[in-house]
């Protein structure tokens, strides 16, 4: 007798809709307790939202690959909107060199050099801020204007046009979910910016000292191919930027909504990394992305075959109960490392180290400063396809 196969759960959920990205929280429990693997046939993919699962097959790069693209697209059979990148959408041998570089360049050994003037300038925007009243928009006070500051200065872009990074990164993230009201023709709408981002990834436009200008003495030394270096220039301005606004929110939402939380962080400042690793847990600024099947592939007891898109939910995954207690909660008592916010395995975040230095340092700077900080109305959603982040966060803070 021939035997059938498990079937699938099958749900008719929209994880790109308005209505799914408003509150996704509910809908993450939906996926997660339907079972291991459901398939939605609104984009004929398959959902994995349990902490295990989406963990092993981060980190399983051979059956799982990058390097068709890690949003709704196959670029097996789908032109990219630009060509891609060399380390988000490339697998091993191809992805190695150019990890490597920026892995070297984001190294916290590296970064070190860069902590005191990051703290002058931490502290300079909040003393400007706390000047101009007690009570202000922590996104775009903060949470924006920092790393719209410091990052850019890192990487040694010019300072005009420096606004068109937020733009270019919504698009970018926006992009890898489906054509839906929140993906714009590029050409229509982000066209110049894309040409903008372009010109500041020359070596000609970019300042002597800074990471790109490193990028580029890579491959003077060979590590990469010179036509390879603006691209990975490129990585750094549409990872860097739109990632660590809505991390750095995240973590600024967590305290105005935990004053516990806030006490216990002044009186132990150790707690600062913490905070923020607790935050891209609890927020899971980057939501979802996709990895494309190689060969007939096993998740928990389904069978894939080669060639299927498998879009895992690392926010589902960081509140799964299997893994955390009382996952909703924001707690600085608990140790939150092994969340996936990061991803996991050979692409995980390779800016990590540097959005946790911009975060804490912005943070060290506000507990300097402020006793106390809470909400001063309700905090309004900034939707995207692949980012969770705040439009506005109304805040009253006790100097
Ligand atoms: O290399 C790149 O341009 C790049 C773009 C987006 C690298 C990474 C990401 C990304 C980060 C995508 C987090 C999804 C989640």
């Amino acid at each position: 007798m021939p035997t059938t196969a498990p079937s699938i759960p099958v749900s008719d959920i929209d994880p790109f809709s308005t209505e799914f990205l408003s509150d996704p929280l509910p809908l993450h429990e939906e996926l997660r307790e339907l079972g291991p693997v459901v398939y939605l046939p609104r984009y004929d993919v398959h959902a994995v939202a349990r902490y295990d699962d989406v963990h092993r097959a981060l980190t399983d790069w051979q059956s799982l690959q990058s390097g068709a693209g890690v949003g709704l697209s196959n670029f097996n059979h789908e032109a990219p909107w630009r060509p891609p990148s060399l380390l988000l959408e490339a697998d091993p041998p191809r992805h190695d060199a150019p990890r490597a570089v920026l892995s070297q360049l984001l190294s916290p050994r590296r970064l070190r050099s860069l902590e005191s003037r990051w703290q002058a300038d931490a502290v300079a925007l909040v003393e400007r801020v706390l000047s101009e009243g007690h009570e202000f928009d922590a996104v775009t006070s903060l949470a924006e204007p920092f790393p719209l500051r410091v990052f850019p200065d890192a990487v040694g872009i010019g300072t005009h046009n420096r606004e068109n990074l937020l733009p270019y990164g919504d698009f970018a993230f926006n992009a890898f979910g489906p054509m839906n009201e929140r993906v714009t023709d590029p050409a229509k709408t982000i066209g110049p910016t894309v040409e903008w981002i372009a010109a500041q990834c020359r070596r000609e436009n970019l300042s002597e000292t800074g990471f790109g200008a490193q990028i580029w003495e890579a491959a003077d030394r060979g590590e990469i191919g010179y036509e390879q270096a603006p691209l990975i220039v490129r990585s750094l301005l549409t990872a860097g930027v739109d990632t660590t606004v809505t991390g750095i929110s995240a973590v600024l939402h967590a305290v105005a909504t935990h004053p516990d939380q806030w006490q216990r962080l002044r009186a132990e400042r150790e707690l600062l990394p913490r905070a923020f690793e607790e935050a891209i847990r609890l927020e899971s600024p980057v939501q979802t992305f996709f990895r494309t099947t190689t060969v007939e592939t096993r998740i928990a007891d389904t069978v894939l075959a080669p060639e299927r898109k498998v879009l895992m939910f690392l926010g589902a995954a960081n509140h799964d109960p299997r893994r955390w207690n009382e996952p909703e909660r924001f707690d600085l008592s608990r140790d939150p490392s092994g969340h996936v916010g990061f991803g996991m395995g050979i692409h995980q975040c390779v800016g990590q180290h540097i959005a946790r230095l911009e975060a804490v340092t912005l943070l060290d700077a506000l507990l300097d400063r402020v006793s106390s900080i809470e909400l001063a109305g309700a905090p309004r959603r900034h939707l995207n396809n692949t980012l969770r982040g705040w439009e506005s966060m109304p805040v009253r803070v006790v100097v």
